[in-house]
């Protein structure tokens, strides 16, 4: 049976729920400095979610959906510029402090950090989004808990291609079975395993609780239970916890490795 060597988050939707009051909130806003009358509903927002990276998420929008576009605009420059305007935007509502972690983030993270569990980031979104997040919530100097941060366009493919996931565990020299992921959506999920990690823990959003979780080792709707509700199994591996700390998480992850036979072949 492999040790539990490192746990590995994704950012948006794992540790915070950023999309919809956060990133699709910051499109809107590029999108109206840039003079479009484009303007992502909650629900077109979801649709789009289909497609990870912003850059790729707007190319997608305008394939699909074509939107007005002013004439003579060069698209791939425009892509790059309201993207970067949009990052400038996302920052900033961060700041405003408006985008707490999801339960049980923190507790598990300062767990980790005191018991020597290596922790790292593997996410689709722009670096300086994830620095911007954890130093509004878990305060400055918090980017330095996590051994990786792989972000963004480090990878030539985004999720659900696994490079993400591949890229950090080469930095900390890890193999896959040492590996526990925390992601939230499908995309996610193909990544975790594209990348050969069979051990992963699904906690589900508003946007992402009808998506196809299959093979995931445990799907709950929140890493703990708190004042407002607790927390979920929906499928998999029951963890027995009413709040995923080290003890759970290894708990997950040697169960991934017992059933590994019939979770992944
Ligand atoms: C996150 C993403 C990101 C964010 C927006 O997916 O797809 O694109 O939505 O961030 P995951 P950027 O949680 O699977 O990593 O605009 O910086 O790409
Ligand atoms: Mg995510």
């Amino acid at each position: 049976m492999p040790e539990l060597k490192a746990l590995l988050f994704d950012v948006d939707g794992t540790l915070a729920d950023t999309e919809r009051d956060g990133h699709r909130v910051a499109f809107n806003r590029a999108f109206a400095d840039a003079g479009l009358d484009w303007h992502w509903s909650v629900e077109e927002y979801g649709w789009l979610l289909q497609v990870t990276g912003g850059k790729e998420r707007m190319r997608f929008f305008i394939e699909q959906r074509n939107p007005s576009i002013p004439e003579g605009i060069e698209i791939d420059r425009m892509i790059i510029e309201l993207h970067k305007a949009k990052t400038d935007h996302y920052m900033r509502l961060l700041g405003e402090g408006l985008i707490p972690l999801r339960p049980g983030i923190e507790p598990l993270l300062r767990e980790a950090r005191e018991s020597g569990m290596r922790i790292a980031i593997a996410t689709t979104t722009t670096p300086e989004n994830v620095t911007a997040l954890l130093g509004n919530t878990l305060g400055p100097g918090s980017v330095d808990w996590f051994e990786v941060i792989g972000a963004g366009d480090i990878v030539p493919h985004k999720k659900p291609a696994g490079d993400i996931y591949t890229y950090v565990m080469e930095k900390m020299d890890l193999n896959p079975d040492d590996c526990l992921a925390f992601e939230d959506s499908e995309n996610g999920v193909l990544a975790v395993h594209d990348a050969g990690i069979r051990a992963m823990i699904i906690t589900t959003n508003g946007y992402t609780a009808g998506h196809d979780f299959d093979g995931a080792t445990t799907v709950i709707d929140r890493l703990c239970g708190d004042g407002e509700a607790p927390l979920h199994l929906l499928a998999g591996f029951d963890p027995l916890a009413d709040c995923i700390d080290l003890a759970a998480a290894r708990r997950v992850h040697a169960a991934a490795h017992a059933t590994a036979g019939t979770l992944n072949d």
